[in-house]
């Protein structure tokens, strides 16, 4: 195994010689001599689309799209330009920090671990293991080093208080995903270029550039699809951008989606409409699930969604007889009180019409590296064990992002008493921002391993920065998984690592070395991610070894700088299932015995004095917290404010650009609303990630950005009771026009 010190460095220099020499020489005369041309995947987002990155010495010249990556083919979204904002922000840190009596002191990295490895393990001896607490945030996943070296420093540190944005996410997909197919990253992928019935509920791919399906360039594809007749139809409380280019859109009551969609199972089976098609032989309990679906009439849904009947059945009728058609919902139906249902009844629905495994429906992708199989290590669990203070279930070892305010808070034994973060910002993006901020200032200790001074980061004793991105490697872990066309993308660092930095495995390996040492276990670093990268590769689907047609290793990778395209979406589900029983289980238990909480909701009267519902809004410009620092990202329109529906404006006595104050349960927001047709009546809109203006936050240009926090109003006693997924979306609110005063 390679001693940290060794990993070698990848020279500017040789790095043009083996990409880009052809493209060079064409455009030399206009370019000065140290003008270089990089190609790399861009790491902001789900798309990873290819970026040609030029550059003049320290200088980054241009950001453009990677024409010859596989599967983007030249895309690229505004975001894609800030990466060379990242790099040269000012407000980056670049160098360990340590508070001392209030002050920020830049320290050596040596001082920064010690302290870090010290305080850790003093909080276990004294409190027990799990005094320490975990929250691993977003961009982590689009980090690779992250994905391999994390774990490492759960391993050293051994807590049960991991926390992550998975909760605030995508969890009732893996969750379906585990219980249905055995394993929890066998979540099929819908099958975009070749699908002629597209529904899609709760997703806004030309805002985030898709979710769960890395699909670059969704406006193109959703025009081909169009263009070869197929049909788009979106269910969404908000006329969407997506839904703006759709064939049909329908509002829907925020949070009633899984009435929609179990009217949907119903109606396949009263209509005779099911048809397992090549897995019928391997699917267990469509009997279950036909009896499970009887009390969800097409006049529930309608009652529940606002949704018409006959618009249901037909859609039930399209689905089952259009040839090619599949369901796709995404944080809209996933981040929603009844989350999990939603994406288990996303997934039955496309088993019960033949559409999973399917050309044109919903495949498992078969990336180089995470190929999943009957036998892939890390499937996952669920409720293996629960939380101390309100009793929700783990999954994959991680508690809901929910409960963490109150583990912190609640005094008794497993208090968490000290915090890692690593790449997120909870008091900013999780919910109660008012309950964490509390909790996070009650720490004995708290450790950030991030680049930033941010809402969360201020309360930090220590920061322990890694390199910027252009500054290490990159290959995907996550999204190549999720692709809606095959491909693997290695790509090296654009500039060498500053003297004095580390990436984020290597302080990985070295905090969790000084950690076991402190602990007296024993510890074995991993050697670089690419190396890691390349013995799963190796050891996999595409491996030399295996004498497959495509037979990959990181050296020949490494030598296509734009990637390699491996192909549409292969169907092959039969082989990779990952239950014991090596069948497909359409009614797990968990579901089946959440139905009454559905079924009990219809007849719940809103809450009293809360009469509008708060759902989220994303903007191409924008990416969660992180992203306001840039410049180029936030100037021109604001993008924050309220949008509501004219109807409830003038139910207030309100006027477009009024100050207004929306109040939930947990909080109060003050921000100007703008009048917008978009939002159905009853609804309103407001993106996350803003609100950098509390002291210490160290973000020059975020912290000048007006926009409100909306998770100072979401509510951490509001999640989907089966899993404990956040319910960021469909939040009971209320909303007054502001007094002068305030
Ligand atoms: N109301 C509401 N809230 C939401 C959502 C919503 O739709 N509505 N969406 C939720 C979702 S889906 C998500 S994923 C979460 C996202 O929320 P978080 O998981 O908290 O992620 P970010 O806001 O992106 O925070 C990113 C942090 O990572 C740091 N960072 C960036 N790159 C790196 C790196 O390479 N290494 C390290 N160590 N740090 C890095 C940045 O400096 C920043 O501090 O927000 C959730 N919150
Ligand atoms: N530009 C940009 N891109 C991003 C991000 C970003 O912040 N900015 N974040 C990234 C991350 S971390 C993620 S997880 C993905 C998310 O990717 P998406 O899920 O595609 O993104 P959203 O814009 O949150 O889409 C959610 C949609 O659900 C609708 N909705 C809200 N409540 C309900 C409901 O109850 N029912 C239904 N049917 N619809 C509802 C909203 O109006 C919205 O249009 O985007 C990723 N890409
Ligand atoms: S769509 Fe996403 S991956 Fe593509 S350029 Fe924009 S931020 Fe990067
Ligand atoms: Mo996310």
């Amino acid at each position: 195994m390679a001693a940290l010190c060794l990993r070698p460095r990848i020279l500017v220099t040789t790095l043009l010689a083996a990409t880009s020499k052809n493209i060079i020489m064409d455009i030399s005369s206009s370019l000065s001599q140290d003008t270089q041309i990089h190609y790399r995947a861009c790491h902001l987002c789900e798309a990873i689309c290819g970026l040609e990155i030029t550059t003049q010495g320290d200088t980054i010249k241009s950001i453009k799209g990677d024409k010859n990556d596989p599967v983007s083919h030249g895309y690229i979204c505004p975001k894609a330009t800030a990466i060379a904002d990242i790099h040269s922000d000012p407000d980056r840190i670049r160098h360990p920090m340590r508070k001392i009596d209030g002050e920020w002191h830049q320290v050596s990295w040596e001082e920064a671990l010690d302290y870090t490895a010290e305080q850790l393990v003093a909080s276990q001896t004294n409190h027990g293991p799990n005094s320490v607490g975990f929250f691993a945030g977003n961009p982590g996943v689009h980090n690779y080093g992250n994905m391999t070296h994390g774990a490492l420093l759960r391993r050293a540190i051994k807590t049960r208080n991991n926390f992550s944005a998975t909760s605030l996410d995508q969890l009732p997909h893996l969750l379906a995903a585990l219980t249905m197919y055995g394993h929890q990253f066998a979540v099929p992928v819908p099958d975009i270029d070749r699908t002629q019935y597209f529904l899609m509920l709760g997703g806004n791919p030309l805002a985030s550039n898709g979710s769960m399906m890395t699909v670059p360039n969704i406006v193109k594809r959703l025009k081909a699809l169009q263009a070869r007749d197929g049909k788009l139809i979106i269910v969404d409380p908000r006329r969407s951008e997506t839904a703006d280019m759709a064939d049909q859109h329908m509002f829907i009551r925020p949070g009633s989606d899984a009435f929609l969609l179990m009217a949907i199972v119903r109606e396949l089976f009263t209509k005779n409409l099911v048809s397992l098609g090549h897995l019928a032989e391997l699917i267990d309990g469509v009997d279950d699930v036909r009896h499970a679906s009887l009390p969800y009439t097409l006049e529930l849904a309608e009652q529940q969604t606002g949704i018409k009947a006959e618009r249901i059945a037909e859609i039930a009728q399209s689905l089952a007889t259009v040839d090619k058609a599949v369901v796709y919902g995404r944080m809209g139906v996933s981040v929603q009180e009844f989350g999990g249902l939603c994406q288990w009844a996303i997934q039955v629905i496309n088993l019960l019409i033949g559409a999973i495994d399917t050309e044109g429906g919903a495949i498992l992708a078969s990336p180089a590296f995470g190929y999943v199989k009957r036998g892939t290590p890390g499937k996952g669990h669920f409720d293996a064990f629960r939380s101390r203070v309100s009793n929700l279930p783990e999954f994959a070892g991680e508690l809901p992002a929910v409960v963490m305010a109150e583990e912190i808070l609640t005094p008794g034994e497993d208090q968490i008493k000290s915090m890692v973060t690593i790449a997120g910002n909870p008091l900013i993006s999780s919910a109660n921002t008012e309950a964490l901020e509390e909790a996070f200032e009650s720490l004995d200790f708290y450790v950030a391993i991030d680049f930033y001074i941010n809402a969360t980061t201020r309360h930090a004793d220590v920061i322990l920065p890694p390199t910027s991105p252009l500054e290490h490697d990159h290959y995907d872990l996550a999204f190549l998984r999720l692709a809606v066309h095959n491909s693997t993308r290695y790509n090296p660092a654009i500039y060498p690592k500053p003297e004095g930095c580390l990436d984020d495995w290597e302080i990985f390996n070295k905090l969790s070395a000084k950690i076991s040492t402190l602990k007296g276990l024993p510890f074995s670093p991993l050697p670089e991610p690419v190396e890691v990268i390349d013995r799963g590769i190796q050891s996999d689907e595409y491996s030399e070894a295996k004498g497959s047609d495509w037979a990959l290793t990181m050296d020949k990778i490494k030598q296509a700088p734009h990637g390699i395209d491996l192909g549409p979406l292969k169907p092959g589900l039969e082989a990779r299932l990952a239950n014991d029983s090596g069948r497909i289980n359409l009614a797990p238990e968990i579901y089946l015995a959440d139905l009454p909480r559905l079924l009990a909701k219809s007849e719940h009267s809103q809450e009293e004095g809360r009469d509008l519902l708060l759902i989220g809004r994303r903007h191409i410009r924008s990416n969660n917290s992180w992203m306001h620092n840039y410049h180029c990202l936030v100037k021109g329109k604001p993008r924050w404010q309220l949008l509501m529906n004219p109807e409830d404006l003038a139910a207030r006595g309100l006027q477009d650009d009024d100050d207004v104050v929306i109040t939930s349960r947990v909080g109060t927001v003050t921000t100007k609303v703008v009048s917008s047709d978009e939002l159905m009546p009853g609804v309103i809109s407001l993106p996350h990630g803003w609100g950098h203006t509390k002291p210490g936050i160290k973000m020059e240009i975020a912290s000048k950005q007006e926009g409100a926090n909306c998770n100072r109003l979401t509510d951490d006693r509001f999640y989907d009771a089966l899993c404990g997924n956040a319910a960021l979306n469909g939040v009971p609110v209320s909303v007054s026009k502001a007094s002068v005063a305030a």
